[in-house]
């Protein structure tokens, strides 16, 4: 069952994969859910309003910033890429996102970071929060930015933020990485709920990631946040070594925390 601490939250990336997702879930979490995305994505259902608005443009991000309590930022890129739209994006969207929320005086923001903050350690090393990053491209380098960014607004002006390293959030885990970094949607919703409401979040860095047996992410540096996931990406362990190969222990893509998005890259400028 999900806490109600707020009257009104803010949803970006609303019109993305996990932003659908939590567009029904977050319902139960306050009054009025406002939702925003970059693009077009149809009509606000009961307890909704919509108000678009491009991340990187700052009156427009302050419009969607005012009068909202808290805000769970799921928007701008979500894969690696070209610089400059990340950039962009992610970057100065990012900036815009907490200057509102200073600006409009938001205590809690929920920040969704990535795995590919640490997307280069081995798979053969479990790591706490408080392993120094190692991004694994232009998408990894704009969630470290973030953390850093979240990190000074909650020294310099008591925002306080989850930096929530999300693993692999789909219907089912696809590969045999995804054994470990699996994040189901019942987990997702119960994790941004244990962000939102634990009394005092302070500056948290929490792995997103299902009660999965294989993992190499450690999350006691995060037990103030309460999260306590009730699935296991265990129950699809059989199924999914039987249609994959072993993984090539010479290839970064296979060994790597982050997967495939280690050897992306270079882009053209
Ligand atoms: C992410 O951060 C991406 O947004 C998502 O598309 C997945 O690729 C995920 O990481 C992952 O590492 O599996």
């Amino acid at each position: 069952m999900a806490i109600k601490l707020h009257e009104k939250i803010l949803l970006t990336g609303a019109a993305g994969g996990l932003g659908k997702v939590l567009r029904e879930s977050l319902k139960q979490n306050c009054t009025m859910l406002r939702l925003s995305d970059v693009v077009d994505f149809g009509a606000a259902a009961e307890g909704e309003e919509i108000m678009l608005a491009d991340l990187a443009n700052a009156a427009q991000v302050d419009a969607m910033v005012q009068g909202v309590d808290a805000i769970v930022h799921m928007g701008g890129k979500s894969v690696d890429g070209p610089f400059q739209p990340i950039m962009m994006a992610n970057i100065l969207g990012a900036y815009n996102l907490y200057e509102a929320a200073r600006k409009f005086g938001v205590k809690r923001v929920i920040f969704a970071s990535s795995n590919h903050v640490v997307g280069f350690y081995s798979q053969g090393e479990t790591i706490t929060a408080d392993a120094p990053a190692r991004p694994d491209g232009n998408y990894g380098l704009s969630k470290a930015f973030g953390e850093d960014l979240a990190r000074y607004y909650f020294d310099r002006y008591g925002i306080e933020t989850a930096c929530v390293r999300i693993g692999s959030s789909f219907a089912e885990p696809k590969d045999r990485r995804m054994l470990a970094t699996w994040l189901s949607f019942g987990d997702l919703h119960r994790l941004i709920t244990a962000c939102l409401t634990t009394p005092v979040l302070g500056y948290s860095v929490v792995f997103g990631m299902s009660n999965n047996a294989v993992t190499w992410w450690d999350n006691s540096r995060a037990k103030h946040v309460g999260y306590q996931p009730q699935d296991s990406s265990d129950v699809f362990r059989e199924a999914v070594y039987a249609r994959t190969s072993a993984p090539d222990l010479n290839n970064p893509a296979a060994t790597c925390h982050g997967g495939g998005f280690v050897t992306m890259g270079p882009y053209e400028a």
